[in-house]
Formats: structure tokens, sequence, C-alpha cells
């Protein structure tokens, strides 16, 4: 049932108004082949359970020697040394992959003014890694002059990169479109985080336990919505015995994507996040400024009704982001019935499902699609054009892209950190208390090289048991 609703949603996003952008492009067919010199395969033993082919026809890990190549990144960190974490050290004795680091600063402009310097040099990095270091202008820029090297024939090549292609491509065969530039090639890396059921920005989670409680199906329309939350509001949903404790929905002022502006999509405007929002919107191919519309006005109206009636969590005014995590993770009940968000959290977070938007009438829902679950976040990785051995690069580059070690960069070693844990071949991460993350901090690789790297956790990963949520 799950699995029916979230696909409902894929394909209802598919129709409306996807905001990720995907390119037109030609160009990524032409695979090259790439001279394999049939050196003895399977002999190592990176491969973690449960992954296939991991290894290739031309290039074997760990590498006979030891290979060194130059990641620049950017990070507000004092202690700069990636190479120091437990991360960096098991992808050397994986791979026999050693990373030597090149502060880019601690923030995009000193990343490209050093950038500027050093691209086309025989000083540049190997590699640029994490999107801070990069934006789209200069990347364009940068691949125009020749700096960068299109990527294209090492992605769609199974023998350099069986990962990427196993577990990225087949997945989602249209994300080499959205990662290409208008020239048709692919100069960076993508990142690709498929949490269930975020396939939108801000997905619509709605509580089935209590729907089930309460003999209610999934609403599907504005009116059927509001009947539900006002059995939510009345009845006792979470089965209690108390039929005052239900908050039908629950919304935080200025969260990222628990904002309540995440509503108007149900009247056609997509909002991407209630504190960055700038209400500009393109209609009809003019510039408008969303408050000053109808759908607005209606929009408001509704939320006023929803607030009068109590439907609408009456501190969502007031409450600080504190009070709204008290009431999501109390564990003596579910206390909320929908909200918008990324994922549900708190003990009850396993009895909300992500639903199709309602709709109302007179409107299109037009949401936004969450390019990390549809495209990859792009802008992760680039190759210049002064490395050496960009073949072995990317052929290592597409280890990241494995679950456990995706998993590993953001959180640490498993059962060595305190973020990751494998137990019974399952991971699960988890936060860190206030106390913990003062006295321990975080050493994560990925912390070195803002905002995100490559690497790919799917939804078939979490949904066929690998990773608890
Ligand atoms: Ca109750």
């Amino acid at each position: 049932m799950r699995n029916d609703r979230k696909k409902r949603v894929l394909a209802l996003l598919l129709g409306l108004t996807a905001a990720a952008s995907l390119t037109a492009c030609g160009g990524t067919e032409d695979t090259s082949s790439i001279n394999s010199q049939a050196s003895s395969q399977n002999e190592s033993s990176v491969q973690s359970e449960g992954e296939e082919a991991t290894e290739t026809d031309a290039i074997t890990f760990p590498l006979e020697e030891t290979q060194t190549f130059v990641f620049a990144g950017v990070c507000g960190a004092d202690n700069e040394h990636p190479e120091d974490t437990l991360y960096a050290q098991k992808l050397l004795e994986n791979y026999n992959v050693q990373i030597e680091y090149l502060s880019l600063g601690s923030d995009q402009e000193s990343a490209l003014q050093k950038l500027n310097v050093l691209l086309g040099t025989n000083d540049a990095p190997d590699a640029i890694m994490g999107a801070l270091a990069m934006n789209e202008t200069f990347l364009a820029m940068y691949a125009q002059e020749g700096y960068l090297m299109p990527l294209n024939d090492y992605l769609t090549n199974p023998d350099i990169m069986p990962v990427f292609n196993e577990r990225v491509i087949a997945n989602n065969p249209d994300l080499l479109k959205g990662i290409s530039l208008p020239d048709g090639n692919i100069y960076s890396l993508p990142y690709i985080n498929q949490v269930p059921g975020t396939y939108l920005e801000s997905p619509i989670w709605i509580n089935q336990t209590w729907l089930d409680n309460l003999g209610l199906e999934v609403p599907t329309t504005l009116e059927e919505l509001e009947a539900v939350m006002e059995a939510f509001a009345t009845q006792d949903a979470n089965g209690n015995g108390d039929t005052t404790d239900e908050i039908p929905l629950i919304a935080c002022v200025g969260s990222g994507s628990e904002h309540l502006e995440a509503w108007l999509s149900l009247w056609g405007i997509a909002t991407k996040d209630g504190t960055y929002e700038n209400y500009v919107y393109l209609k009809d191919g003019e510039v408008i400024f969303v408050p000053t519309t109808e759908e607005y006005k209606d929009y408001i109206k509704t939320m006023q009704k929803w607030y009068e009636n109590g439907w609408l969590w009456s501190e969502y005014f007031t409450g600080s982001s504190e009070t709204f995590k008290a009431i999501q993770n109390d564990t003596s009940a579910a206390k909320y019935g929908i909200l918008t968000a990324k994922n549900p959290v708190g003990p009850f977070a396993d009895q909300y499902v992500a639903i199709v938007p309602p709709t109302v009438e007179g409107y299109t829902p037009s949401c936004y699609v969450n390019p990390a679950f549809m495209s990859g976040s792009k802008g992760q990785f680039e190759v210049t054009s002064n490395c050496e051995n960009p073949e072995l690069l990317m052929a290592f580059i597409d280890k990241f892209y494995l679950m456990e070690n995706t998993l590993e960069a953001y959180n640490g070693i498993a059962n060595e950190e305190l973020k990751l844990t494998l137990e019974d071949g399952v991971y699960e991460t988890h936060t860190l208390t206030a106390e913990q993350s003062a006295e321990l901090g975080s050493n994560a690789f990925r912390l070195y090289f803002s905002n995100n790297i490559p690497g790919g956790i799917l939804e078939s990963d979490y949904e066929s048991g690998k990773i608890i949520m």
C-alpha cells in the first residue's frame, strides 16, 4: 500500500510542474571503450555484502601501487585534514588511493577566487569536491575554457564506473540529462539521496494509523482534507482515550520543509522554503509577485479557516522550534496528524505516509521536485584538466556511490564512530546528543567538502531493509 502511494506521488509529479531543471542534451550516448588490460579480477576483498559488480575489467582495487589524488574543498573548520578521518584511511586500505587535501577556504567566494588562479595551471587539484566550491555559472565557464574534463564517457562506461551504472543510471536513466550542461556534456557529478516519499521538496505526510482508527481514507481533495482534519480535531485519533490531544496539522514558522507555505502548492504556487522564498513566480510567461494574486488570497483565507477551526497547531505563530520538536518526539502517543516535511520524525514516524497533494477546485497543484531525489543534487565533483589519470580517478570515485561508502563518508565508520551502527547487515544512523557533539564533534569526511559529496542512497536501499530510517 505504501509503495503504491509513493508511486502515485511519483506518477503525479511527472505530470506536474517539474522545477528541477532537466536540461536537454545530446552527446551522452557515445561510450568510449577503454583498453582493457584484463588484469586479474575479483581478487580484492573490498566488496561489501550485497553489492555486486564493483570490479572492473580494466582497473582492480586495491591498486598495486598507491595512487594519490589532490581534492580541493571548501571547509569552515580549523582542522583541515580529511585524510586523517577514518573514512579516508578506509579508502586507502580498500582501494590504495590516498586523498591529499587542498583547502579552498571557508566559503564560495574564496573558493572561486582560488580556483580562478589555480585552474589551467600545473598547481590545479585533480578534482574539486563539494557543491559550495562551484556554481553553475563558473562550472559552465571553466568547462568552456577547458579547465574541466567532460565526464560523459566515464559515467556511461560500466567497465570504469560499474556502481554508478548499476545503481544510479539503471534506476534513473534521465539523470544524465539532469546533470548535463547545455553543451551536452557532463562536467559534474551528483549526490543522490532518495529517502522514501521525498519526491517533493515538502511532501505532505498523513498519519495512516489515525485514518485507520477513524475509518477514513487518504484525502484527495481540499474538502476531504478538511473533513479529515475535523475528525482528527474532535475524535480520539491516536487511541489514547483523550479526544483533545490531537493536533490535526502541524507546521513550523521559518522551517526548511515543515513550513505552512508548502500548502500554496495546492493553489498552483510551488514554494521551496518558507524562509528563503521570494514569492516571485513565473506564470503564463509573466513574472508575478505571488501575494498579489487571487490564488494567494484563496490560500490565506483557507489558512485562516484552518487556524480558526483549531485544525492548524494553535502555537503555529508563537511556538518555538523546540516545542515543535518536543511534540514530534512525544513518546506517549502520536500527537500530530498531518505535516509537510522531508520525512516525518519521532517515535511514531512509521505511521505516516506521503500523499498526493489534494486538489483545490479551479487549480492545478504545482510542487517543487526534490532534486536530490529525482535528478541528483548536482555540482558535487569536477575533474580538472590537470588530472593525469582521469580514468583511474573516475573508477575510484565510482566507489563513493556504494551505499555503505556514502553512509560512512557522511556519518563516519559504522560501529567505530557514534553516528552510524551496523548490526546484522542493517545500517542505522543516530543523532548525537548535544553533549556528545560538544565532546566528540564530528570528524566525518563529508564535512571537509561543503555541502555534499558524490554518493548515492537509493529508495531501494531503504525498502530492502538495509538502512533503518
Ligand atoms: Ca487522543
